[in-house]
């Protein structure tokens, strides 16, 4: 058996992807429809605290296309958390005008791949501040999930310590080109959901997007050994583009 990589895990995630019943919206009454946006906007001064007092994390963007109209990335402690706040906002007078279209579990994880032997990750502020990290309020997200290939000679999981070790610094190489442009947080989903990991990318400039996925295709790990699920990528909400997204 190949020695499994060790993996230290921080926060648990969930990306939440709603679309608006427009149509709905459209019909409800003023009263209602300030009814919602209080609640939300509620809700959305609630997570803050949460993340000032350094218990948390909430990201949340417009997503363009149909795959979804938004999405809230959530970070927790605990997966009961992240189970609460999904069924607080299902009671909200808001959450009856959304329709769920996608969700993804997962618990943002770091692996000892690039790690300097004999040395207590737990003991580096920099890797703690990685675990449980505050989401950047970058102009755009992008979000996928994927999955390390296991077939014939092209399984991930039966490769030595080693080689894998070597393509992953290839990987992270390429990463650190994109430093202060990209910033990326890897979360785990082995046992929680249907990919093995979920990519978040945040970026002032959304092509810089383009370039780093593109650019990592042609590095051994992904070209061979990358298979990926949707993309969704979208844009910030602040509180004046929310504003704007709900305005009739
Ligand atoms: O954690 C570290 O910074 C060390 C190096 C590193 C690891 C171990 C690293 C760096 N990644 C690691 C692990 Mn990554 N990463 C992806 C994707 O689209 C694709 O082809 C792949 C999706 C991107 C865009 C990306 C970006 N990385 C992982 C893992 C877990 C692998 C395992 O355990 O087998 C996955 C699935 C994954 C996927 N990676 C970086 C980046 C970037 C931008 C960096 C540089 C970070 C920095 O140095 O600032």
């Amino acid at each position: 058996m190949s020695e499994a990589a060790q993996t230290l895990e921080g926060w648990y995630a969930l990306h939440d992807f709603r679309s608006i019943d427009w149509t709905a919206w459209r019909l409800a009454d003023a009263k209602d429809r300030n009814t919602a946006l209080d609640e939300l906007q509620s809700f959305l001064k609630e997570w803050q605290a949460v993340e000032e007092a350094g218990n948390g994390s909430t990201a949340f963007y417009s997503i363009v296309g149909q795959k979804a109209d938004f999405v809230f990335m959530h970070l927790r402690e605990t997966l009961e958390e992240l189970n609460a706040i999904e069924t607080a906002f299902n009671k909200t007078t808001f959450a009856q005008y959304t329709i769920p279209a996608h969700s993804y579990v997962s618990i943002v994880e770091l692996s000892n791949y690039m790690a300097p032997p004999g040395t207590d990750p737990m003991q580096n502020p920099d890797i703690i501040a990685r675990l449980k990290p505050v989401l950047p309020k970058w102009d755009h997200i992008c979000f996928y999930p994927m999955n390390k290939r296991r077939e014939g000679n092209d399984n991930w999981y039966m490769l030595s310590m080693d080689e894998r070790k070597t393509m992953m610094r290839s990987h992270g190489m390429i990463g650190r080109g994109y430093a202060g442009k990209v910033k990326q947080i890897i979360t785990g989903s082995v046992g929680f959901d249907n990919w093995e990991w979920g990519v978040t990318l945040f970026a002032n400039d959304a092509l810089q997007f383009k370039k780093l996925v593109y650019e990592m295709r042609f590095d051994e790990v992904s070209a061979r050994f990358g298979e990926f699920g949707e993309f969704y990528v979208g844009n910030i909400l602040t509180e004046e583009k929310l504003g704007q997204l709900l305005s009739l």
